[in-house]
């Protein structure tokens, strides 16, 4: 594999850093003992008390990330214009005095062309399956939603509440969408159906007591200050990868995979963060990184900038850029780089 020159970068890791993330831009992380205590304290919980699995699934580019963003009030997935910029299920952890909403975000339903389409599909699918309460989305645009449609049919999830939120409604005339509501009112049997702008925070509040309303009552299954379950360096990823998506057009960004390969923590020193970016041809590596490796440059200053802030600290970012041929059709190296179904 090629390298960057006068950069290193195959020495393998450190210690995988799997704490749970609470909260963005916290000095601190919750120790072991203060989680203990929030669990102790989630035994007194009311005989009302709600708790459940929220699957966020619908079509490419919909905005589910963007909403369950919006759920949170914080940045935990990544968000592009460009489709398909999700890959895996992504979970975030909602608590509030008398309920916990846990919910995946999904990548976005299409019909697979690739190895890795379809191992995004699956994981949409498991989420769905693993789901108390779906929550599928459309967009708001007048076009027919027959595909939205079968993919929800596809899904299988008849049995358990659905909850449809239309989405992007900032971006069409009101007049528009009682035809709509009413179109998708007759085409399957949603418990409720909520128009909603996830980028303006419009109707969130209101899908969130539906949601609420529908989900089971149970025991938390997390501590409540936890916000997902999933390594700080996963994020890590993420961030880099959305910079990619954002920067540059074509099929480098679905090309692309990143990989952390080291995570230090340096006393007195910034978090050191060792990224592969790989790609599977050398004429995208070639664009990646640009004339004289400035185009990486600013990649690696923008990712850099969001780590800081996803994590609350100075860190320091060093990116090199492989090639790994075909990686997206390849089993064995879609697994390697932390794809599951
Ligand atoms: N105007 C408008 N744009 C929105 C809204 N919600 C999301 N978007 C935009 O739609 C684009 C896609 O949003 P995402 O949240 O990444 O969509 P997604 O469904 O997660 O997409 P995939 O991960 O690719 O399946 C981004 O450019 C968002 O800013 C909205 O309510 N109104
Ligand atoms: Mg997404």
């Amino acid at each position: 594999m090629a390298e960057n020159p006068g950069q290193s970068g195959t020495e393998h890791e450190s210690p995988d850093r799997k704490r749970p993330i609470s909260g963005l831009n916290q000095e601190k992380m919750p120790s072991v003992e203060d989680q203990e205590k929030k669990q102790d304290k989630s035994g007194e919980h009311s005989p009302e008390f709600k708790a459940g699995y929220v699957a966020i699934l619908g079509r490419p580019n919909v905005g589910k990330s963007t909403l369950l963003n919006a759920l949170l009030g914080q940045k935990l997935s990544i968000v592009t214009p460009k489709p398909q910029t999700t890959r895996h299920r992504i979970l975030g952890i909602l608590s509030e005095d008398n309920f916990q909403m846990v919910f995946f975000d999904t990548p976005g339903l299409l019909d697979p062309r690739y190895k890795l389409q379809e191992v995004m599909l699956k994981s949409a699918e498991r989420a769905a399956q693993d789901a108390d309460v779906v929550l599928f989305m459309i967009e708001a645009v007048p076009e027919s939603h027959e595909l939205d449609f079968q993919m929800l049919e596809r899904l299988r999830v008849e049995g358990k509440p659905s909850i449809l939120a239309i989405n992007k409604v900032d971006l069409v005339p009101k007049t528009e969408l009682l035809p709509l509501i009413d179109e998708c009112a007759r085409r399957y049997n949603f418990a409720e159906i909520v128009p909603i702008s996830a980028l303006k925070r419009d109707g969130v509040d209101l899908l969130k007591s539906l949601l609420v309303k529908h989900l089971p009552v149970g025991e938390p299954f997390y501590p409540p200050d936890m916000v997902t379950d999933f390594p700080e360096r996963f994020f890590v990823a993420e961030l880099i990868r959305e910079k990619i998506f954002q920067r540059y057009g074509e099929e480098i960004p679905y090309s692309t995979t990143v990989v952390i390969e080291e995570f230090k923590e340096r006393p007195g020193s910034k978090d050191y963060i060792r990224a592969a970016i790989y790609v599977e041809k050398p004429n995208q590596k070639a664009i990646l990184i640009g004339k004289g490796g400035a185009a990486l440059k600013r990649v690696g200053k923008e990712a850099r900038e969001e780590i800081e802030l996803f994590l609350g600290r100075p860190v320091y970012l060093e990116l090199w850029v492989g090639v790994k041929e075909k990686w997206r059709q390849k089993d064995r190296l879609i697994r390697e780089f932390g794809y599951r179904p």
